[in-house]
This record gives structure tokens, sequence and C-alpha cells, in this order.
């Protein structure tokens, strides 16, 4: 008799930050089918095509299955098969090598976009080991947004898209591409058909756009002057929350005074949207009650991203929208362990002293060294030296700005491991890479610090190879080998039971329930204030003067000066195929996507005599690029939207899998950087465009 498919459930992961539920089935071992879950919390039997071709990465020939151990010079791109002891044996003896001589914070642990539990288990590997330098994306990703919402409100206000909302503004997101943070795009769509208006304020008409109310076609990197007018107007019309303004804010008169130059006229000549729409689109967000703002991404890439992240936080509360149902909300998490506790924080009581970012006047709560500082320790051994390197779940070569710059880097360090499920342009360079088991082969757990209030079970539904391991476990072992064996676990499997035992839940019983979700409690700060210094939200900073931040938002210019010899401006999106750098040897995406695609407005294609499917050369004054036309009027006449994170696994590991020709971060730089987050300006930059020959 033929076997039958068995069905699991699971969540999706690693595609994006993950969350829809899935259905998965299984044939002797194998995945054959994936599809959404109808009862899944965040999607209810949605999935976009990433989710559905998922199991896909599992079973590509190339995949790393083995551990290497470099023989040629670094970055030749040459490896031998070794053991797994050999390969745990050799990075715990290089890392403790280069304690001895400069110290632990001379090794920095890298993550990227946080992808699962493992990241968690990183940062505790680095507090045990006793390094404060875990390096991640987050100069570029989510700490802006969370740290400066901390600090003005005392929490990171997230859209609420779970309850009725009368109004949704999204803001430099695309979450019917990105389901970011697990704003899954069905729940968006949820919120449309129950008739929440939609205003969208992007660069570029998104599918989002096509569906909205109101399109705000704001200029790259406004974001604060856009705000700033918004305020002006809900301020001079007396369209604010004024209950709320009265008894849970300070600093409202500095913040009246501040917006009054932002008048509708001058906010048109800096971000070209006409004041007629500004005027109507401040309106409909302040009578909307409850209006929930979706802010992405977008805001966080330039050296503006305090100022357009504040000035943002202004806007929800003077509307009264925070910690309302339906508007931005505090996500509190279920009874799971803290994240302190789980990273062994008080190992390391002077990580935020000691950290390289704070050397250079990072705001207090960004715990990570952002990349550019990171990579000047390794170069210049500012503030001190920096010689070893692991690193899982990222991609720096790419993902980083100003790839040059990071080739030096990492040509430079003494030792590197990196953990990855195929062979990176990062992971060339390597002196010893793990093959890591991936979703659908772990436990694990989603959304865990994440900051929505919820984590979400990715139970193991089939075997990995043989000679794969979970990182989790790999960093288990090799902590055994670097640290008091005692702070590390018989059975790595225990981190997962940690996370969710205050519930009084085993991983399985946790896994059979899906998802925990913490408890909806709004309006909290009527009883008990706001978590910051004045118990209110600062529209003006109390500690402004002890963190040498702008006591209130403001917009300073665009990122980058003009120029008349790269006339055009450089913005990017994700695309909905790929996860950054991730996955291009996943066929049935690189079918989807086989080039990587710069959007260019058909009138300016005409200008520079480009026809649809041309070689494009793009060019900033840090390098230049070549990706294939694509001629759309979603895009601005002035601004070009090329695409992020691509390499060519199909070329040779001796030239790292060919990371320039097509690679966006050839066209960034580390020039500028934000002080708060040192972020350097990764898009929004004067660029110029031609046919290549
Ligand atoms: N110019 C420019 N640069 C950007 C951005 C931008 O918009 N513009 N976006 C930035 C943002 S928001 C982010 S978050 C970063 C992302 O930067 P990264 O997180 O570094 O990049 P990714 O491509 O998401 O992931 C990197 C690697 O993780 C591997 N991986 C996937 N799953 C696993 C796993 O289970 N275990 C291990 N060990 N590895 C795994 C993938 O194979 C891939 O090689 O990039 C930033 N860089
Ligand atoms: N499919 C897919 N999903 C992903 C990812 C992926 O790579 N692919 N990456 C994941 C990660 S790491 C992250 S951080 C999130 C990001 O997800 P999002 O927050 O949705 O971010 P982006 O796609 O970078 O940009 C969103 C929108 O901002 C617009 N934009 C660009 N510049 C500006 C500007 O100056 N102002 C304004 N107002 N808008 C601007 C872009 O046109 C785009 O439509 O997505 C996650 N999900
Ligand atoms: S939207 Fe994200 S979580 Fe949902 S199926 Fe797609 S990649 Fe997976
Ligand atoms: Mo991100």
């Amino acid at each position: 008799m033929a076997e039958q498919i068995r069905w699991a459930k699971t969540h999706c992961a690693r595609m994006d930050h993950g969350g829809c539920a899935l259905l998965v089935g299984v044939l002797k071992n194998k995945i054959v089918q994936v599809k959404g879950d109808p009862e899944g919390y965040l999607n209810r039997g949605y999935t976009c095509y990433k989710g559905t071709v998922s199991a896909e990465r599992l079973y590509h020939p190339d995949r790393l299955r083995h551990p290497l151990r470099r023989v040629g010079k670094r970055g030749e791109g040459k490896w031998r098969q070794i053991s797994w002891e050999e390969a745990l044996d050799v990075t715990a003896t290089s890392l403790l090598a280069i304690r001895e001589k400069y110290g632990a914070r001379a090794v920095g642990f890298g993550a990227g976009m946080p992808k699962g539990l493992e990241h968690f288990v990183l940062i505790r590997l680095a507090n045990i080991f006793g390094s404060p330098n875990v390096v991640a994306s987050q100069d570029v990703c989510h700490a802006p947004r969370e740290v400066t919402g901390v600090h003005t409100c005392g929490f990171y206000p997230v859209a609420d898209l779970h309850n009725p909302t009368g109004l949704i503004l999204s803001w430099a997101s695309n979450v019917l591409s990105t389901s970011e943070e697990g704003q899954i795009a069905g729940l968006m769509l949820e919120q449309l058909k129950n008739g929440a208006r939609l205003i969208v304020v992007d660069p570029r008409r998104t599918e989002l756009a096509q569906r909205a109310d109101l399109w705000l076609q704001i200029w790259p990197g406004t974001t604060q002057a856009l705000a700033l007018g918004f305020l002006h107007v809900i301020i001079e019309e007396a369209l604010y929350d004024s209950d709320f303004v009265e008894k849970y804010t300070c600093g409202f008169a500095d913040l009246a005074r501040q917006v009054k130059p932002y008048d509708p006229q001058t906010v048109a000549s800096i971000t070209r949207i006409s004041p007629e729409l500004i005027q109507k689109a401040a309106r409909l967000y302040a009578t909307a009650r409850p209006a929930a703002l979706q802010w992405g991404n977008a805001i966080e890439h330039d050296v503006n991203v305090f100022d357009a992240a504040r000035s943002l936080v202004c806007l929800m509360a003077v509307c009264g929208n925070l910690e309302v149902p339906g508007g931005n909300i505090n996500a509190h998490d279920p009874a799971i362990q803290g994240l302190a506790q789980f990273v062994r924080a008080d190992l390391i009581p002077d990580k935020r002293k000691d950290m390289i970012g704070a050397f250079h006047g990072t705001i207090p709560k960004m715990m990570t060294v952002p990349p550019a500082y990171f990579r000047q320790a390794v170069l210049d051994s500012i503030p001190y030296p920096v010689r070893g390197y692991y690193g899982m779940c990222t991609n720096p070569l790419v993902a980083w700005a100003d790839s040059p710059f990071t080739y030096k880097a990492l040509m430079s360090l003494d030792f590197i491991a990196v953990a990855d499920i195929f062979m990176t342009p990062t992971a060339s360079f390597a002196d010893i890479v793990f093959p890591v088991a991936h979703q659908y082969e772990i436990n694990d757990i989603g959304h865990y610090g994440i900051g929505h209030g919820m984590i979400v079970a990715r139970p193991k539904i089939v075997e990995p190879p043989t000679e794969c391991r979970p990182d989790i476990k790999i960093m288990n072992e090799l902590g055994k080998r670097v640290s008091d064996p005692k702070l590390w676990r018989d059975d790595f499997e225990e981190f997962l039971e940690d996370v969710v035992k205050p519930a009084g839940l085993t991983y399985a019983e946790f896994a059979a329930k899906g998802y925990l979700k913490g408890p909806d409690r709004f309006g909290l700060h009527r009883e008990k204030g706001f978590k910051t210094p004045t118990g209110k939200v600062e529209l003006k900073l109390s500690t402004a003067e002890k963190y040498k931040l702008k006591p209130v938002p403001e917009f300073s210019g665009l990122p980058e000066e003009d120029d008349p010899d790269y006339p055009l401006i450089l913005i990017s999106a994700k695309s909905r195929y790929y996860l950054l750098s991730s996955y291009r040897w996943v066929e049935k995406l690189r079918a989807k996507r086989p080039r990587p695609l710069v959007e260019i407005h058909p009138e300016t294609a005409k200008a520079f005599a480009i026809a649809e499917g041309d070689s494009v050369v793009i060019s900033t004054r840090h390098g230049e690029i070549t990706q294939t036309a694509r001629l759309t009027d979603i895009v601005h006449p002035g601004v070009v939207s090329a695409a992020l994170g691509w390499w060519f696994p199909e070329s040779e590991a001796s030239g790292q899998f060919d990371w320039r020709s097509a690679n966006f971060n050839m066209l960034t730089s580390i020039d500028k950087l934000g002080r708060e987050f040192g972020t350097p300006n990764i898009k929004n930059l004067p660029c110029r465009i031609r046919k290549a020959l």
C-alpha cells in the first residue's frame, strides 16, 4: 500500500521574521508540500510564495553537509572536510588564544536579522565568554524604532493589527511584501476588508499604495519633515487629543514651537507632496481614532533616523493613539523567561560601558555593536583590537554598508568561524564553516525578543542530514569548550524548555498550543504613567542633555547633499522573493527573480536611452554596480530603486561568488554615521545611471 502523507503543524521561519502557521506534508522524512494553516493566529491560512516553497532550502544538492576547514589562503575557497570534534576544537582554541592575548572583547559575535532562538543563545555565548561585542544589523533594523520608542514613551509602540482600527498609516513599510516582524500581510488585508482607511507614505506606488485612500509619494529621506508637517497641521487645527496631551505628555509647548515653521507649503517643498495632500492626510490620521501607525524599516536607513523615529512617536502620542486597541501598543509578553536572564546579562555587568559602540557614544539601550564601528576596531584597533569573529545567520559581506570595507576587515581578522546552511560570500572567508540544521529540522521558538508580545512554536518535522546540527547545539558545545561547562546544558534543547517554563509548559506542550500571546493590557499609563524618567511621554526628552540627544525632533536636511554629477536619488525595498542576501540558490525563488532589477521611471529611462531589460550601470560617489532595467512608473522620475542582497551562488568561491557586480552595498559607505545608532546612509543616495556597454 502506498505510504500516506503525514501532516504536521509548525510556523514558517527564516524567510522573513516568520509567523505564518503552516501545515507541512511529509513522506518518508521528506517534506513534499507546505500550505497555510487556516487556524493560524497570525495568518489564518495565508502564506506568501516564499512560504510555500520554503522546504526547497533543505534539499539543494550543494547545501553545506559537513564541517569544513580552510586549506588555502583566506578567501581562496579551498576546503577540507573535517569532523565535528575538530571543527569545535579548532574554533575553541582559536577564540581562547585571542582572548588570552587581547582580552575577551577582541572577539566579535555576529548575527544578522534575528531568525530564531539561536540569536539569543549567541548573545549568551558572548556574555559568558566575556565579550560585550555582539555585532548585528540593528544599526539599520529595529533598534532605532524600539530604542527611540523606549526613550520617548517607555516601550516599543507597535501597530496593533489584531483589534479593529479606523485607519492604518503605513509609513516606509510594505507588509504585503515583507510581513515585517510578524505583521503578516493577511492581517493588514483583513483590516482593510473590515473597513479600515489606509494612508501610505512611500516613494514607490506599491500594491498597498494602490489600495490606499491616500498615497503620499514622499521624497526619500524626508520622513521627519513630513511628520513635523503633520504635527503642524494637527496642532494648528487643534485636532490633537488634548486630554491625553495634558495628562500624559511633557514638552508639548516645545514641540508646538518646533513644528511652527513646518507649514504645509514648506513641507511640500521638502517632501514634494502637495500641501493639500499633507493637510488631508494629517487631518485623516488625527481624526480616525484609533489609528495604527505601521512604521517600517525604511525610516532606519539614513543618518537622521533618530529624528525620524522620534517625530513619528510624537505623532502617535499627540493623537492619543498610544496604548489603545487598534493604535500603537505596548505588546506585553506572555509569562516566559525574561531576555536578560536567558542571555545571562548578569555575567557581564560592564557590557554597556565596554562595548565598541559605547566608545562612539551610541544611545543607551542600543545593545549591539554597529557594523561600521566593528570594522574600524578590526582594521584600526579603535577603540581596541578585535581579532576574532564567530558569525551565524548573517552574511556581512553583502548585508553591511560599504562591502569593500567589509572585505578588508574579514581579510584582516586572525580567525573567523561561520555557521550557515549554504556557502556564502562571507562564509568563503572562514577558517571553519559549520553546516547547520535548518527550519523544519530543528525545534525552535520564533519572535522571542522581537517586542510584539508573542512567541510562536516551530517544532521539528524532519530529521536533518546526518552531519548538520542546530546552531543552538553548536554554540552549546562551543560554550562548554570556551567557558565553565556548568553554564551550558547536557541537552541543548533545555534552552527551549527554559523559555516556556514560566508559562507552566514544556516545549512539547507549547508546540501543541502553537503560540503564546501576552495579555492585552491597554491604557496602563492611566494607572502607572509611562516608563520614562518623567513618567510621561517625553515629546521633549528629559534625558537630552545627559545623553547628548536632540530634545525635540527636527529636520536637519537631506542625508546627503545634492550633487549635480549624481542627479538621481537611489533607494531600495526588500524583494518579495528573497530574504535580504539569502536563498539566491533556491531554484523556485530564483526562477521568479533570476536577476536583480532596478526600477526606473520610463521618462528617465528614455532620457538615458535605457530600454526594458537592458543592463544598467548604477553609480554613486562610492562605487558602481550593474542591474537589469525594469521600467515602471511606480517610482518618481527622479528616483531609482535598486535590488538588495545580490551575489551569485553559481559563481566561483574563490571570487566570493561575485560579491561585487550587483551588490547594492558596493554603492554605500560609512563616511557619515548617525551617532545614536551608528547608522550609515544605505539609501537616499545621489546616483546616476547609464546603459551598460
Ligand atoms: N543597503 C542595504 N543594506 C541592508 C539593508 C537594506 O535595506 N539596504 N537591510 C538591512 C537589514 S534590515 C537587515 S536585518 C540586514 C540583514 O542581514 P543578514 O541577516 O546578515 O542577511 P540575511 O541575508 O538575512 O541572512 C544571512 C544568512 O543567514 C543564513 N541563514 C538562514 N537561516 C539560518 C540558520 O538557521 N542558521 C544559520 N547559521 N544561518 C542561517 C542565510 O543562508 C544567509 O546566508 O541587512 C541590512 N542591510
Ligand atoms: N520578502 C522579504 N521579506 C522581508 C525581508 C526581505 O528581505 N524580503 N526582510 C525582513 C527584514 S530584515 C526587515 S527589516 C523587514 C523590512 O520590511 P519593511 O519595513 O516593509 O521595509 P522595506 O521593504 O525595506 O521598505 C518598505 C517600503 O519603504 C519604502 N521606502 C524606501 N525609502 C523610503 C523613504 O525614504 N521614506 C519612506 N516613507 N518610505 C521609503 C520602500 O519603497 C518600501 O516599499 O522585512 C522583513 N521581511
Ligand atoms: S509571509 Fe513570511 S511567515 Fe508568512 S509564509 Fe511568507 S515568508 Fe513565511
Ligand atoms: Mo531587518
